[in-house]
């Protein structure tokens, strides 16, 4: 067997979608506990490797081909695709469900999406963020912000903000309250619309086969 015709799948290597990823790849043969520091680890019985690394690079990483198949959130995926060379979906994963929403002060009232005209917005969701607005005849500032967004509204940067929610409890802990839901998220596992050699999509298949329960 040729060393290319290995099967390279990128998945985050600390962070919300690590767990999920793990319980996948025990089904792939993986033990758990080995996976300690290293980036890059090889299935025991199939032709496939692991490569440990932070979400965000996990897109290019497929669009440049350096990796066949990935594993991150709808949200990742679609803020740093190209809506002309657009990923392929393979498969949607079910876990790290969560929405990237428009959130307001508490004290304001929320009347309609036309509000946020004029308004500063702070995300690190921009390009989903602009897409919304733009759909929406909406113009409005957006300040990125890469973490703690949440902060943005008591500091005086932003009126408003669009970031992740899954329970809500970090909105109402920093007096924020979500008004519209701009993408529903979950883990997804992503590769580019090129082919896989058939060596390569015959272990993709192998792994929808373990991972068939899954939606
Ligand atoms: O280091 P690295 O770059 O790899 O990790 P990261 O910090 O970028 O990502 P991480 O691990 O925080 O999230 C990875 C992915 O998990 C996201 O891209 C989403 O697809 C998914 N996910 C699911 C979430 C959440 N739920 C979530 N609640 N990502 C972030 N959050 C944050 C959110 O930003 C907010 O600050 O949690 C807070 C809100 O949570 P609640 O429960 O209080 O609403
Ligand atoms: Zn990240």
């Amino acid at each position: 067997m040729l060393a290319n015709e290995r099967l390279t799948l990128a998945i985050q290597k600390r962070g919300r979608l690590s767990d999920g990823s793990l319980n996948l790849l025990q089904r792939c043969g993986f033990e758990r506990r080995s996976f300690d520091s290293a980036l890059f680890y090889q299935a025991p019985f199939l032709p496939l490797d692991i490569l440990l690394v932070r979400d965000d690079d996990i897109p290019n990483l497929i669009q440049t081909t350096v990796c066949d198949l990935g594993i991150v959130g709808e949200n990742c995926l679609q803020e740093q695709e190209n809506p002309i060379n657009p990923f392929e979906r393979v498969k949607a994963l079910g876990f790290a469900k969560c929405r990237l929403s428009i959130a307001l002060p508490q004290e304001e009232n929320f009347t309609s999406v036309d509000m946020l005209k004029g308004k500063i917005i702070a995300t690190s969701y921009p390009t989903l963020l602009q897409r919304f607005l733009t759909k929406n005849n909406i113009q409005a500032k957006i300040v990125v912000i890469s973490g703690s967004v949440e902060i943005a509204p008591q500091l005086k940067m932003a009126d408003a903000i669009c970031d992740l929610v899954s329970t809500g409890k970090t909105l109402a802990e920093n007096n924020l309250k979500e008004v519209m839901t701009i993408l529903k998220s979950q883990a997804v596992l992503f590769k580019s619309k090129l082919p896989l050699s058939k060596q390569k999509q015959d272990t993709l298949e192998i792994i929808l086969k373990k991972w068939a329960d899954l939606s």
